[in-house]
């Protein structure tokens, strides 16, 4: 085992010496209550807040002081989020970055419950005099119901984003495998043993990619790692059903019903119906010959612009993952390496799990080591 010496010492007091930003989780509707907790929070223009929704169906919207439970043009809107638990959150979340010192007030515009009249509001940065919080809670309070969410619905001002476990605990699914969300969400897969693909089918040929591959592709991402180390994001573009499935043929994965669907209709083309039809599709599956097409792969926080540098579907995400430790130090900082090959691997150099590097962009850190 060798350890860091001088040069790779550097960007580590580089680090150090910038004002770290702070990311904040609140609450939205915890335990049944019609709450966001914190209700209020003081951050600084950088910092991150993500909203973790609870049953049974909020959203955080925002508005003037003068006017709570009614929705500023163009402004923070998350969405609904229905969901189920109240103690579990919700896959779904929205993330918005605070642009400068200025209040941001916010409510959760659902109507069934009059949520915002009561008490659902939550402010960042709000004054500690005049218009307080709880100033703004008392005009809430008294606001003439309804309250109205953004006339086109849509997530707006920050990230909404859900999860999909790609094949959790072994077995070939995707959980969930019915996802609703409108359009502008991240639907981010992450990869768990052993090796499948995310790739886009029509509703009548599942287990092959959409005629002249024009659909997504993530490519075949193997892995051993748990929790995932490897993702592939999808945008929401529009409320039509999408259906994608693995396209590994070693299993006949589609055809074991490693398939799902975003926005599938509840009547007639319906997810169990394709299901139906993934599982008597004539192997073998079939995905595009390049990868990744419609959407983004990263591993760890390298995103893979191209599987091989000739072009390929395939990558070997752990061997990715610990040359994530290894070019680190002998990469000049500031460069990320656009176009990966595991085959750049050098030798002598063994897989590291190391710990996720966060907030490591362009520099370098020493979170894990060199093996030989
Ligand atoms: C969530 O609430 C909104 C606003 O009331 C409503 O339009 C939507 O249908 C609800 N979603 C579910 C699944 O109940
Ligand atoms: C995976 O395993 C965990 C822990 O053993 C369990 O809680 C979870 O329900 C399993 N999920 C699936 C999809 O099998
Ligand atoms: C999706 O699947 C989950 C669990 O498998 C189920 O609880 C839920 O009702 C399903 N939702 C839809 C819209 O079919
Ligand atoms: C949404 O549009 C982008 C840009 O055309 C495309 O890359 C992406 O694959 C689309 N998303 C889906 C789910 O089809
Ligand atoms: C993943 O599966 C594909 C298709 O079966 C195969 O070509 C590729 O070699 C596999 N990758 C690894 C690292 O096993
Ligand atoms: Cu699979």
């Amino acid at each position: 085992m060798k350890f860091l010496t001088g040069a790779a010492l550097l960007p580590l007091a580089f680090l150090a010496s910038t004002v770290a930003a702070t990311h904040f989780q609140v609450t939205v509707g915890k335990n049944g209550q019609l709450r966001f907790d914190p209700e209020t929070i003081d951050a600084k223009k950088g910092d991150k807040v993500t909203y973790n929704f609870f049953a049974r169906n909020h959203s955080v919207t925002q508005s003037s002081f003068e006017k709570p439970c009614m929705p500023l043009d163009n402004a923070i809107f998350s969405a609904f989020v229905p969901t189920d638990s109240p103690d579990v959150a919700s896959r779904t979340t929205f993330t918005i970055e605070v642009k400068d010192d200025k209040p941001i007030w916010i409510y959760c515009s659902q109507t069934n419950g009059n949520h915002c009249q009561n008490g659902m509001v939550h402010a960042i940065n709000a004054p500690k005099q005049g218009n307080t919080f709880d100033a703004y809670k008392a005009l809430a309070a008294k606001s003439p119901p309804p309250s109205l969410s953004p006339p086109d619905g849509l997530p707006n001002g920050g990230v909404r984003r859900t999860t999909v476990d790609v094949g959790l605990n072994g077995t070939l699914t995707y959980s969930p495998n019915n996802i609703t969300e409108p359009p502008r969400t991240i639907v981010e897969f992450r990869f768990n043993p052993r090796n499948h693909t995310v790739t886009q089918s029509s509703f009548d040929k599942p287990c092959f990619p959409l005629n002249g591959n024009v659909g997504f592709s993530s490519g075949f991402i193997a892995t051993t790692a748990v929790p995932s180390v490897a993702t592939y994001e999808l945008i929401v573009n529009d409320t039509n059903p999408i259906w994608f499935y693995c396209g590994q043929v070693n299993g006949n994965h589609c055809q074991a019903g490693m398939v799902g669907a975003i926005n599938a209709p509840v009547v007639g083309n319906t997810l169990n119906a394709f299901i139906a039809k993934a599982k008597a599709a004539p192997p073998p599956s079939v995905i595009p010959p390049i990868a990744p097409i419609g959407g983004r792969v990263f591993v760890g926080d390298l995103e893979i612009l191209k599987f091989n540098l000739n072009g390929g579907n395939s990558i070997d995400a752990d061997a990715i993952f610990g040359l994530q430790v290894a070019p680190r130090f002998f990469r000049p900082s500031g460069t990320k390496p656009e176009i990966w090959d595991d085959k750049l691997k050098p030798s002598g150099w063994t897989t590291v799990y190391g710990a996720k590097p966060t907030g490591t962009e362009g520099g370098s850190g020493p979170y894990g080591g060199e093996s030989h």
